[in-house]
């Protein structure tokens, strides 16, 4: 007998509603809908469509036939505001937003780096939700608001009526208390935030409670909280043996770094900017936020945007054929953060460092995975000198794992083999947690990577060329200031 569940993964650029069907020994993953998702600037904000995300998270439930459970995972972050009734409070503000500018150095200033890292270990991005309500504070919207939900928890919220922070997705607020689990009460005091905003934390597994009547799909199927950071899931995902792996989610982010048991909270790690988020079954997914393929879709919208009939098969299969490691950039510049002319950043990106100029579209494309690969070669370094794990093998899962050269360049530049899949790691995460939660699969973490190793296709790349890689971080160190 197998069991049907649905698994909504919303991505940055995507959406999408995944069947899966688990038994014992089996697990077949099916896409029933993939939806847009088109970021609005409003009045100089950029916002997410929101409720175009919900609607297309309906409809993917309604194509989706009797399943025995929702899970709902997607992008960090981000959050919805409700007032005392319930209602949302305006659009979810994007983390690409530039309204947390310069917001760091004001945290800076109540809590030190120091001790925000010793609490929370989590890694400085300036758009993580600390950043994000502080730049809100003092909003009207901020003022009226009783509730705050992140996004694949409001989407919960409106599915079941119940409001829970799941506790993966609520470590990367930055308000976590790592060693703890909980809120860190004394940070969001320090820093003025309302913790009647914070709802109750939720783990992986638990039962959110029935699908309303009135939300008019799947009346009466049981949501289930799941890893719902779409990374934690993704590392559920990883079809690894043992503990000695390194994995690269590999999106419009790259999430590169190992699964720990504890955080590191030192010093050293701070220093490097690694983040402790919270992973399934309580592991810790010791990571860097590495810019990822965001690069090369906004170089591609760009492209378009100019008239330039480009595709991404071409622009590859072009790439590939360029010499390797020619010209490089550090992706984690913060530069190429914001949506906009891409290329164009990283043009100037190599006239500042004195790299040799991308100029045409295989070119930068070329520049942007060789980059790539060299971030993935330090945050697996980083990771294991930080950590003491050693790892023999990278898994790199998520939709990069399609890109055969940039897998091939990521076991070059880490000088260790590559196993790419699955592409959809993370809705198979989401599943298998929900499927283990309804007694349809008896598994530990590592009996359902079992089981996706028996399932799934993985490719294999071995290093072939690490010298030209090796030269390139070299040169990169010495020419960037980061
Ligand atoms: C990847 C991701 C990543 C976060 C970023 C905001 O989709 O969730 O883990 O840092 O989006």
């Amino acid at each position: 007998m197998s069991t049907a569940v649905a698994a909504v993964d919303l991505g940055a650029s995507n959406g999408r509603v995944m069947v899966a069907r688990v038994e014992r020994d089996r697990l077949d993953l099916t896409e029933v809908a993939r939806f847009e998702n088109v970021p609005v600037r409003v009045a100089g904000t950029l916002h997410w469509d929101i409720l175009r995300l919900y609607d297309g998270v309906l409809q993917g439930l309604r194509a989706a036939g009797p399943v025995a459970s929702v899970g709902i995972d997607s992008w960090a972050v981000d959050y919805g505001l409700l007032d005392a009734d319930g209602r949302l409070l305006g659009n979810p503000v994007h983390y690409r937003d530039n309204r947390t500018e310069g917001i760091m150095a004001k945290v800076a200033a109540e809590v030190t780096p120091a001790q925000l890292y010793s609490t929370t270990g989590i890694q400085f991005l300036p758009f993580n939700t600390i950043y994000q309500l502080v730049a809100a504070s003092g909003s009207a919207q901020l003022a009226a608001a009783a509730r705050l939900l992140m996004i694949p928890d409001l989407i919960a919220y409106w599915l079941t009526g119940r409001a829970a922070s799941e506790v993966t997705n609520a470590s990367t607020t930055q308000l976590l208390d790592a060693r703890t689990g909980d809120w860190s009460l004394d940070l969001v005091g320090r820093l003025g935030i309302p913790a009647t905003l914070l709802p109750e934390l939720c783990r992986p597994g638990d039962d959110l409670g029935p699908v309303l009547p009135d939300v008019g799909v799947a009346d009466g199927v049981r949501v289930t909280a799941v890893g719902s950071h779409d990374t934690a899931s993704a590392v559920a995902g990883v079809p690894a043996r043992g503990d000695r792996f390194a994995y690269v989610s590999c999106g419009t982010w790259s999430l590169v770094g190992v699964e720990l048991d504890q955080p590191v909270l030192t010093e050293d790690s701070r220093l490097a900017n690694f983040s402790n988020e919270a992973g399934v079954d309580g592991t810790v997914r010791y990571l860097r936020n590495v810019m990822g393929l965001w690069m090369l879709q906004e170089s591609v919208r760009t492209w378009r945007s100019q008239g330039m009939n480009v595709t991404l098969t071409d622009l590859l299969r072009d790439a590939a054929r360029l010499p390797a490691f020619f010209s490089v950039v550090d992706p984690d510049d913060p530069t190429f953060l914001p949506p906009g002319d891409m290329p164009a950043r990283i043009a100037d990106v190599c006239r500042r460092t004195g790299e040799p100029v991308p100029v045409d579209p295989p070119a930068i494309t070329r520049c942007i995975l060789d980059s790539l690969a060299l971030a993935h070669r330090r945050a697996v370094r980083d990771a294991v000198r930080l950590s003491g794990r050693d790892v023999d093998v990278i898994h790199l899962v998520g939709g990069g794992a399609r890109n055969a050269l940039l897998c091939q360049l990521t076991a070059d530049a880490c000088e260790l083999p590559v196993e790419a899949g699955p592409i959809e790691a993370g809705a198979l995460g989401n599943a298998l947690v929900q499927a283990r939660a309804l007694g349809a699969v008896d598994r530990d973490l590592f009996g359902m990577r079992a089981l996706l190793r028996a399932t799934q296709e993985l490719r294999r790349f071995e290093p072939v060329d690490t010298a030209a890689a090796r030269s390139a971080d070299a040169r990169l160190r010495v020419r960037t200031t980061r």
